[in-house]
């Protein structure tokens, strides 16, 4: 089950993850941006081995510990809002996918408000255009 997370991913987020990793957006994906995103996903997976204790999916609780795990602090209103949005099953228990997916997004999310955030303040200002442009974005 755990063996090969880049097949999982290919089914679930091709746009995004690509994006992610194509640190010089030239649009192609080379082998250390490869490395890269592999060294991601397997930090990724490595958490959630760790917490699903078997079960094959994490509580809602424990999608919070893993982010935390992964560098990620969400307040309440984001961290619901993110589980709601790639909890498929709308039951409360994230698999495997859906964790990657989470993680991607939230990765990608990050990236696309530290490019924004150049004076290291935590905040950013958007115009309408800027905002379409980081919606777009992050859209699995
Ligand atoms: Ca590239």
């Amino acid at each position: 089950m755990f063996g090969s997370p880049i097949i999982a991913i290919f089914s679930v987020g091709t746009g995004l993850w690509c994006r992610m990793y194509d640190f010089d957006r030239n649009g192609t994906m080379s082998f250390e941006e490869f490395l890269a995103l592999n060294k991601f996903l397997q930090k990724v997976q490595s958490v959630f081995s760790t917490l699903e204790r078997g079960r094959g999916f994490l509580s809602l609780e424990e999608v919070y510990e893993a982010l935390i795990k992964l560098g990620f602090s969400l307040d309440s209103p984001a961290f619901y809002t993110v589980c709601e949005s790639f909890d498929k099953s709308k039951k409360g228990m994230i698999q495997l996918d859906e964790f990657i997916s989470l993680c991607i997004f939230v990765q990608s999310a990050r990236n696309l408000f530290n490019s924004f955030d150049t004076s290291k303040q935590g905040r950013v200002t958007l115009d309408f255009n800027q905002f379409v442009y980081c919606t777009a974005n992050c859209r699995i």
